[in-house]
């Protein structure tokens, strides 16, 4: 990374001078307004524990009260609020149940249309009856239990059964394999595993009890026994040594657990992320920490009210659907939307209609999934009432300006708030958003950080770079209660991943970053996405903005490819509006998409290669499979395992043999 000014390489996004400014009636009923976020950072300026200590206190039931903020003397394994105890289930579900027993917690969508409404009371009783069905089955405090479940209010119910009784979750995305599972389940030592017969998606039944028999067959031997959820009612294999029926373990147990109490630091739980190189690391989260920034933010970023009907997409099986599905929206007595299937069944129009039918109020999304819905047109989302909305957020990837400017004009009929969210599996809440009432938005800029949340861009040295126009890596200079607190089973790992790189002062978050003149950060991509065209430092981000921009264009995927002179040039993979070119076609519109970059950006940027597919490689979460793609426009021979994408029959198409 440079530490220079930016060169006419960054121009695409710098370019970017839209700004919005919060409208008048969005600020009147906000949360938080301009006055309220400038008393909130300078309270957290002034004092960052005992900012976080003040909302903890206020924000979180504790059973016992902390006297302890922040105990660094184990640092980089920060400990938060450490001589308190508090239970995540109960502060999600009993602490409503006075005022809010009849609110709906979760109204669920089924894709076959099915729908289902489940008030906090019986949420709470479900979840009672579950944790009693652990417990009998001897699961306890600090035993992992492995979830493999469909994206269903029941996934929602065994995670929060876990947390109830203390036991530490770990959810697997319903998406993984087989293979996938069993590394989880071992690397976690788990001795239970909660799936379902089956799940549904695109028409089909996606069959987690078949994967999960494959995943236990001659390994995982800590599995004790595996409870199965009935949601297809397909038939499936029995092992009566094992497995036990949802329904069964749930009929004779009460509907009432008392919530075990335990000290901040417990882990809530695992979730496995893939790092750059390795095996995926089991990311540990704390309870209390995590749930003072899950809860907090909902308050602040989508200023969550009591009328709110909350859609955010994301599956239960990624950090988003835990922090902003599971945990923070019930923490806050909200309703939230859980819609198990895909967005283009039955037609393009799902989404929308989803949100018409639940009244959803606020809708939190990827950029990915906006530039697919842009792609199938604006007449979708024109046939529905979409007027229920009242504010749209962002998460996962940058999101180009463009996409950005249709989710504003065509979702938001250019009067809804956007937040673009800038987070990590690992950082356990949002870090960097806009405030909806109080920050003027620049369309593909997360904007800034959250107040108690400090970062820096840093050069190669690790030192901070002073003032505006800067790049560099980005890093978190104070801990935060919901950060991750090491990786399972791995501290060495943890702090050689996070820390090391620049002496363990700072939270190295592995993104490059571009803060401009108002002091308004743009992620630029991972730091290993980052390229480095005859010596000039290229965002791979900004290419595909560029690309994105022409007409024919619907989502672009940009990589390195080593380059005798340049060092690295520049690999586009482009989706196009329309039928896919071949032949001359093919080649003219590459000849325009080089001079179309060219004009955007700079000469430099012209990609040397550009390779037209019907899709891009993505992995289930919607990431587009960079380091496939690297491989791919080396000309190596791909012998990574590509079952976890989405869609892996492309692969072949993408090396130009399809
Ligand atoms: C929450 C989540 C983390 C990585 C992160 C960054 C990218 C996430 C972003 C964003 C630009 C945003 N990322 N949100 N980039 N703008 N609003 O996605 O966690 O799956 O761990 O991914 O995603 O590169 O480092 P996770």
């Amino acid at each position: 990374m440079s530490s220079d000014q930016p060169a006419g390489n960054f121009q695409s996004v710098l370019d970017e001078q839209r700004v919005f400014a919060p409208s008048p009636a969005f600020v009147d009923k906000a949360r938080v307004n301009a006055d309220a976020l400038a008393a909130l950072r300078a309270e957290a300026a002034a004092d960052s524990v005992g900012f976080w200590s003040r909302l903890a206190r206020e924000h979180i039931s504790w059973q016992t009260p902390f006297t302890v903020g922040l105990d660094d003397s184990a640092a980089p394994n920060y400990r938060w609020f450490t001589d308190g105890r508090t239970n995540a289930s109960a502060n999600c579900l009993d602490r409503h149940l006075g005022a809010l027993g009849d609110k709906p917690a979760i109204r669920f969508e089924g894709e076959a249309g099915d729908v289902r409404i489940w008030t906090y009371r019986q949420l709470h009783a479900e979840v009672c009856k579950l944790a009693n069905g652990l417990k009998s089955l001897g699961i306890g405090k600090g035993d992992r239990v492995v979830i493999y479940m469909p994206h269903t209010a029941e996934a929602v119910i065994a995670m929060q059964a876990c947390a109830r009784i203390g036991a530490v979750h770990s959810v697997v995305f319903g998406g993984f394999s087989a293979s996938s599972l069993r590394d989880r389940i071992e690397d976690a030592g788990a001795r239970l595993l909660i799936t379902a017969d089956g799940g549904r998606r695109g028409g089909n039944i996606v069959e987690l009890k078949k994967a999960a028999d494959e995943a236990l067959d001659g390994a995982c031997k800590s599995i004790e026994h595996v409870i199965v959820f009935q949601r297809t009612g397909h038939p499936v294999q029995w092992n009566d040594k094992l497995d036990l029926w949802w329904h069964d373990v749930l009929a004779t147990q009460p509907a009432q657990c008392d919530p075990e109490w335990v000290e901040a630091e417990h882990p809530l739980f695992l979730l496995y992320t893939s790092g750059s190189t390795g095996k995926p690391k089991g990311i540990q989260h704390s309870t209390g920490g995590y749930l003072v920034n899950a809860t907090v933010s909902c308050q602040w970023v989508f200023d969550l009210q009591g009328s709110d009907v909350f859609w955010c997409t994301a599956d239960i099986g990624w950090i988003t659907g835990h922090s902003y599905v599971t945990y923070g929206p019930l923490a806050n007595g909200a309703t939230i939307l859980i819609y198990e299937g895909a967005p283009t069944v039955p037609d393009a129009g799902r989404f929308w209609k989803i949100i018409q039918d639940h009244k959803v109020t606020i809708f939190y999304t990827a950029p990915t999934a906006i530039r697919a819905l842009m792609r199938l047109g604006d007449e979708w989302p024109a046939q529905y009432d979409l007027s229920s909305l009242r504010l749209l957020g962002s998460v996962g990837e940058p999101i180009n300006p463009e996409a950005w400017m249709w989710y504003h004009r065509v979702v938001g009929k250019e009067r809804l708030p956007i937040v673009d969210t800038w987070w990590q599996t690992e950082t356990g809440a949002i870090m960097m958003s806009p405030i909806p009432g109080a920050t003027p938005t620049k369309p593909g800029s997360c904007t800034q950080p959250l107040p108690g949340i400090f970062v820096e861009v840093v050069d190669e040295a690790g030192t901070p770079i002073q003032g505006n126009n800067v790049g560099g890596y980005l890093v978190i200079t104070k801990p935060w209660p919901s950060m991750l607190r090491t990786i399972w089973g791995d501290n060495a790992r943890y702090i050689k991943t996070y820390w090391e790189q620049f002496g363990n002062q700072y939270y190295v978050a592995g993104d490059s970053t571009h803060r401009d003149d108002d002091g308004y950060y743009w992620i630029l991509g991972r730091t290993d996405d980052v390229l480095n065209v005859s010596g000039h430092r290229l965002g791979t981000m900004e290419v595909e903005s560029a690309l994105v921009s022409h007409p024919r264009v619907a989502e672009a995927a940009v990589v390195g490819r080593p380059h005798e002179v340049k060092g690295e040039a520049v690999f586009a993979f482009v989706t196009v509006r329309g039928k896919r070119p071949e032949g001359d076609e093919a080649v003219a519109l590459a000849k325009e998409l080089r001079d179309h970059v060219a004009k955007q950006i700079g000469a430099i940027a012209k990609p040397d290669d550009i390779r037209f597919a019907d899709n891009l490689p993505k992995t289930r979460s919607g990431k587009i499979m960079r380091r496939l793609l690297r491989s791919i426009a080396k000309g190596e021979e791909i012998t990574s395992d590509t079952s976890t994408l989405e869609n892996p029959g492309i692969v072949a198409q993408l090396q130009g043999k399809g």
